[in-house]
């Protein structure tokens, strides 16, 4: 008799711990799938100022007080320019020789960081005046987008590669492929640093991918066909594409713009139901 009820016992246990490990098991199932990565957004316009539709955007960055640093590329036209905001008018302009195609720029300290397209070189400016320091080579395959946390920079070169360069070597320390949900998304370009993630223009496209600087996987995507789309609405003139990203940390402000685009637009994200 004892024997029996000891059995029964055993077996209510078991059957009791088949259930909780079940239901603990199709929780964490539920919770997975409600985690809010590869999230999609879209934008809303909250800001629209002017830009220079000759710029043709390679690298866009926010200084501070209302001020923007850009690189511009093709030859024979490619520069490097402080740009106010609201006016989108050029305070300061250096010139690059016809053999240089700008590309990617970031700011580190006072130091405006440029590469070209091609050459795997670049060169520092003074944030200043935008004196020339120094050019020098890097071993990217080619320079595309460049940005910073403050202490390493990121570089892309076209392809799906997300680089860490040493800013005192400009050496390659790391190398990510970046992926979305395992398949490489290649053509990155214009990167800026953006809530502890790497934001990335995809070349071609209306989307801007946020990376994950810690393995290189695309967190959500930005779509943006709406905002070329309004302009081609109203122009005459061709424009190329949406290219360039900075982010004013301390007022967290987004700004997005586009190869000869003339506006730069402020934006909010809104998640995509
Ligand atoms: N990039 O931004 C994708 C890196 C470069 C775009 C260049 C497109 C214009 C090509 C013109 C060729 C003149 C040498
Ligand atoms: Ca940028």
């Amino acid at each position: 008799h004892y024997r029996k009820i000891s059995a029964l016992v055993f077996f209510i246990l078991v059957v009791c711990l088949i259930i909780v490990l079940n239901t603990s098991l199709r929780k964490e199932g539920v919770s997975q799938s409600e985690v809010p990565s590869n999230r999609l957004y879209t934008v809303e316009v909250v800001n629209e100022f002017p830009h220079d539709p000759d710029a043709f955007t390679q690298g866009l960055l926010y200084a501070e007080n209302d001020t923007l640093f850009e690189s511009t590329g093709m030859n024979g036209a490619s520069s490097v320019r402080k740009v106010t905001l609201q006016t989108g008018k050029v305070k300061a302009i250096q010139r690059m020789p016809y053999s240089d195609f700008g590309e990617g720029l970031t700011l580190l300290g006072d130091r405006l960081i440029q590469v070209t397209w091609r050459q795997s070189t670049g060169y520092i400016y003074d944030r200043h005046n935008l004196s020339k320091f120094e050019k020098f080579r890097h071993d990217m395959p080619d320079g595309w987008g460049l940005a910073t946390d403050g202490k390493i920079l990121y570089g892309s070169d076209g392809s799906s590669t997300l680089y860490q360069i040493d800013p005192q070597t400009m050496k390659v320390v790391k190398k990510q492929i970046v992926n979305y949900q395992g398949d490489e998304v290649h053509r990155l370009n214009e990167l800026e640093y953006v809530y502890d993630e790497v934001w990335a223009n995809v070349w071609m496209t209306d989307c801007i991918a946020r990376i994950s600087q810690t393995d290189g996987s695309v967190l959500g995507w930005i779509l943006l066909p709406n905002l070329r789309e309004g302009l081609l609405h109203n122009l005459k003139k061709q424009i190329d594409v949406l290219n360039g990203i900075a982010w004013d940390r301390d007022g967290d402000r987004l700004f997005v713009t586009g190869k000869l685009w003339p506006k730069l637009y402020e934006i909010k994200l809104h998640p995509l139901k």
